[in-house]
């Protein structure tokens, strides 16, 4: 549960896992999109977050929902940043979920504490150069390509050992490109060129991971596999509004085995399930 080099301190200094609350400023993301569509009410529903306990609020600005193409740079800060200079004004610690270095560059520089890139610095060529002149701690995901096609990349022999060793190469592009890998954490990138069985797979053994020595952030909330367990008697995957309850579960288990983090849309109960695994794992 280490916290990554270069986080604000009482980030940094926290002895549970972090709760991140995530605020898709998008028309079109899979559970959320169109909800926090304008600037006023997507700072209003991040202060709302951060209120119900979120340690950090997640703002990002391009969906990538399967099947998603890109948006352009200037639509994306279009969408973004007054949010997070919004939320920055409010006390309210940011991070920026983007793929663009020229994005994360410009809500760093409005205040965002973390930039959570979900392509782990593959889709943009300038993310790793940018990241070696600044010293913001850095998500780097398990990514083998765009929304758009990652449907077809979701093969594996051995999903657990391929994404880890799939991370570790890209800590070493980054330690290459000069960046501290003490700044950087980790994640498996649930959903992403992943099928349920994958995402199983990679949150039991989460230790595998671990092993790679950087800290854990987990984004399982409202995500497909979690529809497909609760599926209905037709088959029908659950409904995004009833997948909450499941999504909390896997933040008690992910937080009991030592995960930095989580990424969830309600925050309410994920914050009670890190209380509930800190005191699990004080246990002697
Ligand atoms: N998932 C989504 C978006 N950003 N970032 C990280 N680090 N990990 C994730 O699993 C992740 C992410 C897609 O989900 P959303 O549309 O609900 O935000």
């Amino acid at each position: 549960m280490r916290a990554p080099r270069g986080l604000p301190l009482a980030l940094a200094d926290l002895d549970r896992t972090l709760v991140m609350g995530i605020l898709n400023v998008t028309p079109d993301s899979f559970s959320d999109g169109g909800r926090w569509a304008d600037a006023e009410s997507a700072v209003e529903r991040g202060r709302r977050l951060h209120a119900d306990g979120a340690d950090l609020v997640d703002v990002g600005g391009e969906s990538t929902r399967p099947g998603a193409g890109r948006i352009s740079i200037d639509d994306e800060l279009g969408r973004v940043l007054a949010v997070v200079q919004g939320l920055v004004a409010a006390g309210v610690p940011v991070s920026i979920d983007t793929m663009r270095a020229q994005v994360a560059d410009a809500c760093v520089s409005a205040g965002a504490v973390l930039v959570n890139d979900v392509s782990g610095g593959r889709a943009d060529p300038g993310m790793l150069p940018w990241l070696a002149t600044c010293d913001v701690p850095y998500v780097a995901m398990h990514w083998r390509g765009p929304s758009d096609v990652m449907e077809d990349l979701a093969t594996y022999d051995d999903v657990v050992a391929e994404v880890r060793a799939e991370l570790a190469a890209r800590i070493g592009a980054l330690a290459e490109a000069g960046v501290d890998p003490e700044r950087v954490i980790l994640d498996p990138g649930l959903g992403f060129a992943k099928r349920s069985p994958h995402n199983w797979q990679l949150l039991r053994h989460l230790d595998a991971l671990a092993e790679l020595g950087r800290p854990l952030l987990v984004g399982a909330s409202r995500k497909r596999f979690l529809g497909d367990l609760l599926a209905d008697g037709t088959g029908e995957p659950r409904p995004f509004d009833g997948r909450d309850a499941a999504g909390d579960a896997v933040t008690a288990l992910a937080a009991a085995a030592g995960v930095w983090g989580v990424r969830v849309h309600e925050v309410g109960a994920s914050r009670d399930a890190v209380l509930v695994a800190r005191a699990w794992r004080e246990q002697p």
